[in-house]
């Protein structure tokens, strides 16, 4: 009886996990990010020091909870280096989330290269892409009125996906709400295309 009720409680309990990459160049600012996402959507949970924060080597996980299903957060690291790695992971992701350093103007064109890259790899097709313009905070970045043009340039790589440029500082934490909460609805849409993974799979 016990096994029985447990196994209802379990069934009902259960969250949809999901499968999110957290991509974009070093010092983009995906780390720094996901902690913001974990502080504000984590009860009880104190983000990192941000200027505790080292360039990212292998990957930084982290999950949230959030309307009735559960995000896994893969944080890769940026350097060029690492960038080859980022394709092992497109097949099991069900988002990407795309950081951008709006205040580092001379690498947008490297920035923007890597992204179509990354559109361009067929295991990503059909995965909803939020771009972040990132560091918001600072006055003399470029506002999400100039990275939106350069980044919605390839019409054809991004094709029928959900897409969306959104405005951010991961410091501050403005503008992550809005993000994670398009991401969730991007993601319930594209359930029939990539199923959520089971429990622990992620
Ligand atoms: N002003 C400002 N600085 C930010 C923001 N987000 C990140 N930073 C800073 O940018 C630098 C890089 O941040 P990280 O989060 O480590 O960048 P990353 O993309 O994870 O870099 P890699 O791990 O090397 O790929 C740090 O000094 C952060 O404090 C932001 O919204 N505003
Ligand atoms: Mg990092």
């Amino acid at each position: 009886m016990f096994t029985l009720t447990y196994g209802f409680y379990k069934y009902w309990t259960q969250r949809e996990e999901f499968c999110v990459l957290i991509l974009g160049l070093d010092n983009a600012g995906k780390t720094t990010y996901l902690e913001a996402a974990k502080t504000k959507f984590t009860k009880n949970y104190k983000g990192m020091n941000p200027a505790k924060i080292t360039t990212t080597v292998g990957l930084n996980i982290g999950k949230i909870d959030v309307s009735d299903i559960s995000l896994n957060f893969w944080d890769l690291g940026g350097q060029e280096e690492l960038q080859s790695l980022w394709d092992k992971y497109y097949s099991e992701s069900h988002a990407v989330i795309y950081i951008v350093d709006s205040n580092d103007r001379e690498r947008i064109p490297e920035s923007k290269e890597i992204f179509d890259k990354m559109i361009s790899n067929e295991n990503l097709s059909g995965v909803p892409l939020l771009v972040l313009a990132n560091k918001q905070d600072i006055p003399q970045c470029m506002g999400v009125r100039e990275v939106k043009p350069i980044f919605d340039q390839n019409a054809h790589l991004i094709g029928r996906r959900d897409c969306m440029v959104m405005p951010v500082s991961a410091l501050t934490g403005d503008g992550v709400d809005e993000g994670i909460k398009w991401l969730v609805e991007s993601i319930k849409r594209n359930k029939d295309v990539r199923p959520p993974r089971n429990e622990n799979k992620c």
